[in-house]
């Protein structure tokens, strides 16, 4: 399974069968909590490894009653998948952040059309759920009701290993809460050694599990670099996260997309989340350009929520919003508006793209992961 067309040189994860399978099974049933009566329905496409683990082997493993959905989510109309859950009666809703937001840019108006109340889980996977999305989705689709499992896990560790065991872990909006029972997982620093409570970090794996990659395909030396060179005795993830004083996991997105300001290290994931959290914004992508004087400077690429007209004072509006939530350094120092961002079709925004887009240079670099170019070319036609 090929990964990481986000951030550079796409790698061949391999996995084998056993170790896979039975993890895939397993945490389908922990963390989905699936019954007989249950009608699941994982929105991934196939192609990305949620497809394979959360829509084909694991449910299958398990004997679930599975819904497969393949098309666009806004066609003929932004309420696809409400009225697929309404028509089927589905009961657990597994999909990602950016599906999220991309709802509730277009308003309440669309699920409000549909009964909902089959829905009793829903899931979040693939990026770290702002706490605006995560309220949203709690609210407005799963009716107060459900239980919201963010899970953390990636195409290398092949299931899920940080997620809530819904019921049993009471949530936090935006942490994908603890490891999975049996995952032993760290917040280190460059030495490898545990920072305190609070502090950041790298996100790392201290034990092996039974579904974790064995090789880069072609590519065992780098194999071995990439995620056993850096940090000593363990896995090493490639995301840099924060572990509060219950233990709960904070990821705070790929270490890549950390932006050094004037020696301040800032999550581009904090600052995103920031600005959505704003009314007028619906997405937001933050890059760091090359600065004289700052080391970094923050370039932020941002869409509006239906309706709402790009302005020079809605910028103004933007930066203070973010220096008041986080502080002046973290302030974008350049808004850019934009329809769209440049996502993978598992819907990860390319920031790779982004910052070669924020420092004036050609996109370059592998983009076959990308799912639409003329994002891009919109972008950087206006720059021209
Ligand atoms: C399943 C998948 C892996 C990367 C991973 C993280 C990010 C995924 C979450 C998350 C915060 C989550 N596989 N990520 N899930 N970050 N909270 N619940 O996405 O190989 O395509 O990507 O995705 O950075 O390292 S993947």
């Amino acid at each position: 399974m090929y990964t990481s067309g986000s951030t550079g040189k796409p790698k061949g994860v391999l996995h084998t069968t056993g170790g896979y399978l039975t993890q895939a099974a397993l945490t389908t049933r922990l963390v989905f909590d699936l019954r007989d009566e249950d009608l699941y329905w994982c929105t991934a496409d196939v192609g990305w490894v949620t497809g394979h683990s959360y829509v084909v082997y694991g449910p299958l493993a398990e004997g679930a009653t599975v819904l497969m959905y393949e098309g666009a989510p806004l066609y003929p109309a932004p309420d696809r998948f409400w009225s697929i859950v309404e028509k089927h009666k589905v009961t657990v809703l597994y999909t990602a952040p950016t599906a999220i937001r991309t709802f509730m840019r277009h308003g309440t108006q669309w699920p409000a059309k549909h009964d909902l109340s089959s829905l009793r889980l829903l899931g979040s996977v693939g990026e770290p759920i702002n706490p605006e999305a995560w309220r949203w989705y709690h609210k407005v689709i799963g009716g107060g009701r459900c239980p919201i499992v963010d899970t953390w896990w990636q195409t290398e560790t092949g299931a899920i290993l940080i997620s809530p065991l819904p019921g049993a872990t009471p949530a936090k909006p935006g942490s994908a809460s603890l490891p999975m029972p049996g995952i032993e997982a760290d917040v280190v620093d460059k030495q490898g050694r545990s920072v305190p409570a609070g502090a950041g970090g790298y996100l790392v794996v201290k034990r092996p599990w039974p579904s974790m990659l064995r090789t880069i395909y072609g590519d065992p030396a780098r194999y071995k670099s990439q995620y056993f060179g850096q940090l000593p005795g363990v896995y090493f993830t490639g995301d840099g996260a924060r572990k509060d004083k219950d233990g709960y996991f904070w990821v705070l997105g790929r270490i890549d997309d950390v932006v050094n300001v004037s020696g301040h290290r800032l999550s581009t994931m904090e600052v995103e989340s920031a600005l959505a959290s704003h009314p007028d914004v619906a997405e937001a992508a933050v890059v760091g350009r090359p600065d004289e004087v700052t080391g970094q400077s923050i370039t932020a690429f941002v869409t509006l929520a239906g309706g709402k007209a790009p302005s020079d004072a809605l910028k103004d509006e933007l930066r203070a919003h973010v220096a008041k939530a986080i502080g002046p350094i973290a302030r974008p120092s350049e808004i850019r508006f934009t329809d769209a961002l440049p996502k993978t079709r598992s819907g990860k925004i390319m920031r790779r793209l982004l910052r070669e887009i924020s420092s004036g240079k050609k996109v370059a670099g592998d983009v076959t992961t990308l799912e639409d170019f003329s994002v891009v070319a919109r972008l950087q036609g206006e720059d021209e």
